[in-house]
């Protein structure tokens, strides 16, 4: 390690100091561990890098000195960042006897670790996460643009490559860095311009004003997008909202500041009976939600039922339940603090108990004003909620008196359903299945000592259309009800569930997409913990076969196709190598399926998240819903591609 550092011609020589040395332990640590600082070395992990240089050019944007960030996809997915900011310090520091610029690329930043980052009101030295990329990148190479200069240096698996040199003179001033994620550390290197995409777009939402353009440069998906939103998180309501049918005009809009942390909400309602809750601290997504979640719920039921009564819509002892105030809710709720404590098993759930208060007296304050001042939205919406009310009061009656006929307690289990023998729930599967023959083919392919399978056929019930009453007694969705045996709506509780994997298995095509959108759908409205603490999986299955002799290799990807027959080749016989397609999971033989999507020591499974179901459930209401244009229009552009499986 320490002879690189010689050979790489730093700016230093001689002796080690303390410092160098901990600059080296430091880059080797991450890339020793990179689960630690990127979360994961899979799809996730490789975006990530994205993210992380990213977040450094917004900083400069929230400061007041970046109006625009450029992301591009290079042929060979190197990814360049840019940004028009001041460009990052590069005079020498006293303390390091470096630029500023070198010190950013090449010190571990403790808030650089996964999953933290602060709000950066300080306006110290930023690059927050810089060196974890530099030191997983095969190679990084950033130019700054300022003082009329060009500076440029150059990495290698975050080692200097070449020191900080002046290269050219410009009137411009920016940061521009590019890098290529390094083969050695990640299981692929493939990028997805929609996982960016979508990234940025919420950044974009997320900070307006700010101008994000992407582009894909990649031969033969070649692309560009520009991303800016005056309205900030009012314009990402107005988004999530463009295929609902609001029950009001205007989004409603709420900030406010105290001790240096910032709250910002945004809401609309929307005739649907779902509520979609994004919460989002230092920008950083939180699906599980946490103390600005707890603040806005609580203060949104006061505020209505203080409303309801004053106005008398209420009656004196009427009142709304706080699931009564959400149904069909899209809400936006947006903090930014200093220290920002991330909690539970993903970390993904804000834990600042000052920002419960704070987002509380915001709201608070703010929607009563609101209400005072438009009667009329305040009006609608307290229907809405009472509505509401009156519908789970009948979703309770259908419940007990399914109940009543033995149907949902798990007693009598679907006759369909081909159930596993073990009993330890934490260890078992059940595969849901598409199709008569799929279903076969799975049910003798599978180990049946801890996989379960049942099969679904049939048109779905449009859950569009509702509520918890209708899908009680419903014949399509009662077995999966009864399989998972957790109940649904109010009273799901996850501990009761029969299986701890429940794997969607559907085809790779249109029809499989539709399945799958449903399914997630009816999960996302009516189960929705099912998703959000990980047990929904999607299997996917391959897409072709290679067989060259007596090798045989599957491909999830028209790259992988090309990639696995360019190796087949290259073993050293002629024969030659056949490339066939699955049509579908129906036409697999029972061992095949095993081998390709239930083996779990050789299948592939997507575990679903969250935005998936979000997304999946847009997608419902789309094709579902009452506006019919938008639907045409994008029936004719998408089919039911939405629910990706590439990733
Ligand atoms: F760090 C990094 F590599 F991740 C990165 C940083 C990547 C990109 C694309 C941009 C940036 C970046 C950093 N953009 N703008 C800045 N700004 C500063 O670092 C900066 C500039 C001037 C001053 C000052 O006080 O004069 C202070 C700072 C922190």
């Amino acid at each position: 390690m320490a002879e690189d550092l010689l050979e790489n011609g730093t700016a230093f020589s001689g002796e080690y100091n303390a410092s160098e040395i901990q600059v080296l332990e430091g880059l080797e640590a991450v890339r020793k561990r990179p689960g630690m600082y990127i979360g994961s070395t899979s799809t996730s992990g490789l975006h990530h890098l994205v993210y992380e240089i990213v977040d450094n050019a917004i900083d400069e944007a929230l400061a007041g000195y970046c109006t625009e960030i450029g992301v591009t996809i290079h042929n060979g997915n190197s990814i360049t960042v840019t940004d028009n900011g001041r460009g990052i310090p590069v005079d020498i520091q006293a303390q390091t006897g470096k630029p500023a610029l070198e010190v950013v690329y090449t010190i571990l930043h403790a808030g650089g670790k996964f999953g933290g980052g602060g709000y950066k009101v300080s306006g110290g030295l930023h690059g927050v996460g810089a060196s974890v990329v530099n030191a997983l990148s095969e190679w990084l190479r950033v130019q700054v643009y300022k003082n009329g200069s060009i500076y440029e240096m150059k990495f290698s698996r975050g080692k200097v490559t070449q020191p900080m040199t002046i290269v050219g003179t410009t009137d411009y001033t920016g940061t521009s860095v590019t890098f290529q994620p390094d083969p050695e550390i990640f299981d692929g290197l493939v990028y997805s311009y929609e996982i960016l995409h979508t990234r940025m777009r919420e950044q974009a939402f997320l900070n307006g004003g700010i101008r994000i353009v992407m582009t894909d440069k990649r031969e033969g998906k070649e692309q560009r997008e520009e991303m800016y939103y005056e309205g900030g998180i009012r314009s990402f309501v107005e988004f999530i909202n463009q295929h609902k049918s609001p029950i009001h005009e205007e989004v409603i809009y709420m900030v406010g500041e105290q001790d240096g942390s910032m709250a910002e909400v945004a809401m609309q309602y929307t005739n649907s009976y779902s509520e979609v809750i994004l919460s989002f601290a230092n920008n950083i997504h939180t699906p599980e939600g946490g103390m600005h979640e707890e603040g806005f719920k609580r203060a949104l039921t006061n505020a209505l039922n203080t409303y309801g009564r004053k106005a008398k819509i209420l009656k004196e002892d009427e009142k709304v339940s706080g699931d009564d105030c959400r149904e069909g809710l899209t809400c936006i709720i947006s903090v930014k603090l200093t220290d920002a404590q991330f909690e539970g098993q993903t970390k993904a759930k804000l834990g600042n108990s000052e920002i419960r208060t704070l987002v509380n007296s915001v709201v608070s304050e703010k929607l009563e004003i609101f209400l005072e001042e438009h009667p009329a939205v305040g009006r609608s919406v307290l229907e809405k909620a009472m509505t509401a009310a009156r519908a789970r009061e009948a979703a309770r009656k259908a419940r007990e008196s399914i109940r009543r006929k033995n149907a949902l307690d798990g007693a009598t289990l679907p006759g369909k359903l081909r159930d596993c023998n073990e009993r330890d729930a934490a260890l078992t599967e059940i595969y849901i299945v598409e199709g008569d023959s799929a279903g076969g083919s799975a049910t003798q392919g599978r180990d049946s000592r801890f996989q379960a399978i049942l099969p679904l056929w049939g048109k779905m019930l449009n859950v569009e259309k509702a509520r918890a009453d209708k899908v009680y007694g419903n014949d399509k969705l009662t077995p999966v009800i009864t399989a998972l045996g957790a109940g649904l709506g109010e009273e799901f509780d996850v501990n009761k569930l029969r299986y701890h994997k429940v794997v969607i298995m559907a085809d790779a095509d249109v029809d499989g997409s539709h399945i799958r959108t449903l399914l997630l759908t009816f999960f996302f409205r009516f189960m929705r913990p099912l998703i959000e603490e990980g047990y929904v999986y999607a299997a996917v299955p391959p897409l072709y076969k290679l067989v060259k002799g007596k090798t045989a290799r599957v491909a999830f990807s028209d790259e992988e196709r090309d990639q696995i027959s360019n190796e087949l080749r290259g073993e050293s016989s002629n024969a030659k190598i056949a490339i066939s397609r699955f049509k579908g999971l129906g036409e697999m033989d029972p061992h095949e399926l095993w081998e390709t999507t239930m083996d779990p020591t050789t299948r592939t499974l997507k575990r679903i998240t969250l935005s998936d179901a979000v997304a999946a459930d847009q997608t419902f209401t789309l094709l579902m819903g009452e506006k019919v244009e938008p639907r045409r229009r994008y029936i004719e552009d998408n089919a039911w591609k939405v629910i990706n499986l590439d990733y």
